[in-house]
């Protein structure tokens, strides 16, 4: 069977295919078809932008799709960079501008900068529709830290480790992320529901 994940990240891509690597699955990304595919993610949560990509992606390619909208949250900062963790440098941003502006906000704080990635995993095949989350809570650190994974990973601590989620390996990191979480609880509700 095949289904679309509606990304453009080749990070998420990884860990997704990871999850669903036990069953007789291919996922292919937007990467992966010619179509100029641009979903405006203008909802106020994760779960109404992860919902909004799935429906738009199934409706344009006719396939099954699961989709990923995540961030991350920080308490210090009333939970920002939040639904807008892609962009929180600004237009030109990238994953080092992010981390450099994360750095700079919390300056004026106290440590421990607690935080929590959150991931809304949703589902479309033009009938049925899912959406669960999956969270992850740890701290930012104030240096970054590992060259694993991607986003904001070097700057995070996960409760209870030493490491940041850059220096833990790929297979820990997909067992106890957000992502880990959301995907594994979307692919239970999948087969349960005979979807895939
Ligand atoms: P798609 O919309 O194409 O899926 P995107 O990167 O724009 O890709 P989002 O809108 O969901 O994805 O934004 C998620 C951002 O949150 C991502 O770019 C990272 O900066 C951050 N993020 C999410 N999950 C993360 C993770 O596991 N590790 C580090 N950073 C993460």
């Amino acid at each position: 069977m095949e289904i679309v994940f509606a990304t453009g990240n080749n990070g998420k891509l990884k860990e997704v295919r990871e999850i669903f690597s036990d069953l007789d699955v291919k996922i292919n990304s937007l990467n992966d078809f010619k179509e100029n595919i641009d979903v405006i993610e203008d909802g106020k949560s994760f779960e109404e932008n992860a919902l909004k990509k799935a429906e738009e992606v199934q409706h344009l390619l006719k396939l099954p799709v699961i989709s990923d909208d995540s961030g991350l949250e920080v308490e210090q900062l009333n939970r920002a960079p939040g639904i807008y963790s892609a962009r929180y440098s600004g237009e030109d941003a990238t994953y080092e501008k992010n981390n450099q502006k994360l750095i700079e906000e919390l300056k004026k704080f106290q440590q421990p900068h607690l935080a929590k990635f959150v991931c809304a995993a949703a589902f479309s095949d033009g009938i049925n529709r899912l959406v669960v989350r999956g969270e992850f809570k740890g701290q930012i650190i104030s240096e970054a830290r590992g060259k694993n994974g991607f986003g904001y990973d070097p700057l995070f601590l996960p409760e209870g480790l030493d490491k940041t989620s850059a220096e833990i390996s790929s297979e820990l990191k997909n067992k106890i992320s957000h992502r880990a979480k959301a995907f594994n609880k979307l692919k239970e509700m999948l087969i349960e529901n005979k979807l895939i």
